[in-house]
């Protein structure tokens, strides 16, 4: 074989071999920078709850157990509509529209005048509806009971959840935590009848509902006005608190001129007498809970 044969071979293979190395070392890098795509996004928020599939479905029977009305509901794949809600997405690009489907399987019929709405009054409202079945909140709802104070979000390029971080709730407009909430909060609006109570927070700072809280932004406008009779609001004070706003307060006269922008009716009571009676009971001794007061 003349030499210059064997060098113009030689020189063939070394420019095929390079060719490989470049597109095999390019596809490694591709899969790389994913990765640490994935890896570097580190969300201000806690990871997924631990054990979550577990709980959504342990709730799931739970709630199948105290409210037989509900009927027979697929747990297990609603623990699966959630998952596709937000895996392989961008937990900060997550809107309403992901969770159409779980919010289907996990539709529910709300009887008329339960509606108990809340705003900065988390803690007091589910004392009161655990100690009465009058009303019913969004948390005693059962998308609400499924998913109340749990956390998740998905991989952007993975299947599955981000167990180490989620975007905090105000990290970004479209997270899975508040989009979901968005839609559940909707849902429960829009399936509302009759009079709709609201409890709100009369020694809370500021406005008495909040102009960016989802009272005003998802739940009044997601209302239906023929269907719904009335928006009855209680402003409730801390017994041991300030009484900041009443239902004659600049703010409350706000607020009914934005309820009634909605065409739904308004009224408003203060001090709402069985919820100051629960108050009482941590606070015998107070003047409000003095019977010949
Ligand atoms: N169960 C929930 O976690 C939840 C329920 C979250 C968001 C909304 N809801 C509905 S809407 C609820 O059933 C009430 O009817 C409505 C209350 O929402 P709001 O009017 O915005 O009142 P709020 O007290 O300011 O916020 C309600 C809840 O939202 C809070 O208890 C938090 O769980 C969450 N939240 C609101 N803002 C923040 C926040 N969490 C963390 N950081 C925030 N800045």
């Amino acid at each position: 074989m003349p030499w210059h044969w064997a060098s113009k071979d030689m020189w063939l293979w070394s420019v095929l071999a390079l060719v490989l190395m470049v597109l095999a070392s390019g596809v490694v890098n591709a899969h790389a920078t994913g990765e640490q795509k994935d890896r570097a996004k580190k969300y201000k928020g806690g990871g997924t709850t631990s054990n979550l599939r577990n709980i959504i479905i342990g709730r799931c029977y739970h709630y199948m157990s105290l409210y037989p009305d509900i009927g027979d509901k697929n747990c297990s794949g609603i623990w699966q509509e959630l998952v596709d809600a937000v895996q392989r997405k961008d937990p900060c690009k997550i809107i309403q529209e992901d969770y159409k489907r779980l919010a289907l399987v996990a539709a529910q019929t709300i009887p008329c005048h339960k509606t108990l709405l809340w705003s900065r009054t988390n803690d007091l409202v589910h004392r009161y509806t655990k100690a009465t079945s009058a009303f019913i909140t969004l948390e005693d709802t059962f998308l609400g009971f499924l998913f109340n104070g749990l956390t998740w979000c998905g991989k952007p390029l993975r299947p599955g959840m981000n167990f180490k971080f989620c975007p905090a709730w105000n990290e970004c407009d479209h997270n899975s935590i508040s989009s979901f909430w968005r839609m559940a909060s909707a849902a429960f609006a829009r399936a509302s009848c009759g009079i709709v109570n609201v409890m709100l927070n009369g020694s809370a700072d500021g406005d008495i509902a909040r102009k960016e809280s989802f009272f005003r932004t998802v739940e009044i406008p997601n209302m239906d006005p023929t269907r719904v009779s009335e928006v009855k609001v209680w402003v409730i004070d801390d017994i041991q608190g300030d009484d900041k706003n009443s239902c004659n307060s600049k703010s409350l006269m706000e607020l009914k001129q934005f309820i009634e922008g909605y065409k739904l009716k308004y009224s408003c009571i203060d001090n709402y007498r069985p919820i100051q009676a629960l108050q009482c009971t941590g606070n015998p001794d107070h003047a409000a809970c003095n019977q010949c007061h």
